[in-house]
């Protein structure tokens, strides 16, 4: 902890504004992260308050309410682990739970603790400012309400900034048209014989398209890129499956802390190449044969980072595609050609490539055919236009920074988070931000969340939080805040870490390659997840080391 000089007084600040509800600490996002920072921070007995956009909890889970939105980490992995009754209670009806199972799990939760009457629904957070003179920041909804809170703790999501595709002309089509991430929730959104267009094929379009396809009367699959979808083997979960589950959470969770990502599979520590290629192919298949993820974390480590190892295994990958899918000229270009295995988020899928057998599906290339505009009846690429009834936009997110930045933020000296951010985030442990204090960030960039088990990602995180919470308001201090030059190295050693991995070859959400305009730098953390716990633990117990402190 460095100890700076007294705060500085600041003509800025402003008398008690009638209207502001005072909070010790506002939460913004009522999302897995946020309610289990609100259970902990009423722990501390202080006052909080908890912002949420959306009408209901569970985050993404609320708002991703599309057909075929599932996990694809295993459902018992990815539930809250500090709750021993719910664990007792809760049943997984599958291995990898729809969203349907997800929003009622977050619901139970919300019930049982009562967690909604510290919840403001319906209300989105569009300004937060540092009053210099108070240590305090106040937050302004577009809704019209006003809190003025000493510690702020953004749980806003890594995913949670939708992405639109810049194309003109959406508000003249005269259809329906949705974004996977802003599903409706109050009506059913039926296919049923209509013409459907979905753009996207990425983790989310690769789980829509087939639901769709089901009932639609056509649909046309507009792909950018494709990408490397695995199967999911998703099966139900019988009462003694939960049984034997349950018996082995006292060993689950543990283990999930210790793993690289938080998932339950870990990295083989063999090279591909140690092998034979008999050993190596067998190796393969029964991943293939196998649930979820074990597709990827699970095999050789050197796949993670040697490309010509990597190559091979994706030759595999082609092979499963071309053999499933009848059209060969179709399979061909379904068959990603411009990034290696894992480079990108892997999707797991259910029948996504059978998808392409069927009479009533298409695929668009728009490498060869572009969008050139929406119409009033559908959509224009170069080679004509497309008449369609409904448009569903699985363009993904600005993820990481989109969140945030989507809110005027303002710190020491009226600078904002976005032009601090210009050039790219800049952040000490994802945690601060340097100019920002009592600004706390759980799921940001340059956290663990983007690359791992959200749940098992962000529990830490949130106990971190909440011990440095307990420290603020027990020694009330002032202000914490990130050190400038502990968060030059923090944000060198992150981008420098990625720089070296095969995952710099790929265009991906990593990078920003998804947003026009997005400085193209690394904003996750590609390190393992108890390192990443183990440098919150240490910079806390080492005095606040790199932070602050005032
Ligand atoms: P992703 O993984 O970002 O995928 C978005 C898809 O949309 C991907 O195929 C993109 O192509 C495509 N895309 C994005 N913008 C456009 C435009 N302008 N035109 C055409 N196509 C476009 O988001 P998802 O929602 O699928 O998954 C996000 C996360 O959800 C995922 O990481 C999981 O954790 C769950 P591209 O590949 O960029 O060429």
């Amino acid at each position: 902890m460095t100890e700076t000089a007294t705060v500085p007084a600041t003509a800025g600040s402003q008398p008690e504004e009638a209207g502001v509800r005072t909070y010790d600490v506002v939460i913004v996002g009522a999302g897995l992260t946020g309610m289990y920072q609100l259970m902990l921070v009423r722990k501390l007995g202080l006052s909080v308050r908890v912002i949420e956009a959306g009408s209901g909890v569970g985050g993404t889970w609320y708002w991703n309410a599309y057909p075929g939105a599932r996990l694809d980490s295993e459902s018992y992995s990815y539930q809250y682990s500090w709750d021993k009754e719910l664990l007792d209670e809760w049943s997984w009806k599958e291995m990898f739970a729809g969203q349907p199972e997800l929003e009622a799990y977050y619901n139970r939760v919300a019930d049982k603790y009562d967690l909604r009457r510290d919840i403001d629904f319906d209300t989105r957070i569009e300004s937060m400012t540092f009053d210099e003179e108070a240590n305090t920041w106040t937050l302004r909804s577009t809704e019209g309400g006003a809190y003025c809170a000493r510690v702020v703790i953004a749980a806003t999501g890594i995913l949670s900034d939708p992405n639109f595709p810049r194309i003109p002309g959406l508000e003249n089509f005269k259809g329906e048209w949705h974004h996977t991430s802003l599903w409706p929730k109050d009506k059913d959104v039926s296919f049923e014989g209509k013409r459907v267009a979905v753009i996207g094929t990425g983790a989310t379009g690769v789980q829509v398209i087939p639901k769709v396809a089901e009932t639609a009367g056509h649909l046309t699959v507009f792909q950018r890129t494709a990408n490397w979808a695995v199967p999911l083997r998703n099966r139900p979960l019988s009462d003694e499956d939960m049984a034997e589950i349950r018996a082995g959470y006292d060993d689950m969770f543990p283990h999930l802390r210790n793993t690289f990502s938080g998932f339950l599979h870990s990295w083989d520590p063999i090279k591909s190449t140690e092998v034979s290629p008999e050993e190596r192919d067998a190796r393969y298949l029964e991943a293939w044969n196998s649930p979820g993820f074990t597709k990827w974390i699970g095999l050789y480590n050197d796949l993670a980072y040697d490309a010509d190892a990597n190559k091979i295994y994706c030759a595999f990958l082609a092979d499963k595609i071309r053999e499933r899918v009848n059209d060969k000229e179709l399979a061909e270009k379904l068959v990603p050609d411009d990034h290696l295995f894992g480079t990108k988020r892997v999707p797991c899928e259910t029948n996504y490539y059978e998808t392409y057998n069927k009479e009533n599906v298409d695929l668009v290339l728009l490498k060869e055919d572009p969008i050139l505009e929406f119409t009033e009846n559908g959509i224009r690429t170069e080679a004509g236009e497309l008449e369609v009834d409904m448009i569903i936009l699985a363009t993904g997110f600005d993820a990481f920074t989109g969140a945030l930045n989507k809110i005027d933020i303002r710190g020491l000296g009226g600078q904002t988070l976005r032009e601090s951010w210009q050039n790219g985030p800049h952040t000490y442990l994802g945690m601060q931000v340097a100019g920002f204090p009592n600004l706390f960030i759980e799921g940001g960039p340059h956290g663990k969340g983007g690359h791992g088990n959200g749940p098992r990602c962000s529990e830490p995180v949130v106990e971190w939080v909440t011990k440095v919470v307990d420290d603020i308001f027990t020694n009330d201090w002032k202000r914490v805040e990130a050190d400038p030059v502990a968060q030059d190295t923090w944000t060198k050693s992150v981008t420098d870490t990625a720089a070296g991995t095969l995952q710099a070859s790929a265009k991906s959400i990593f990078f920003g390659d998804n947003i026009p305009g997005k400085p193209r730098v690394y904003v996750a953390y590609i390190g393992s997840l108890p390192e990443f716990v183990q440098r919150l633990e240490d910079a806390r117990d080492n005095d606040y080391e790199g932070f602050l402190v005032s």
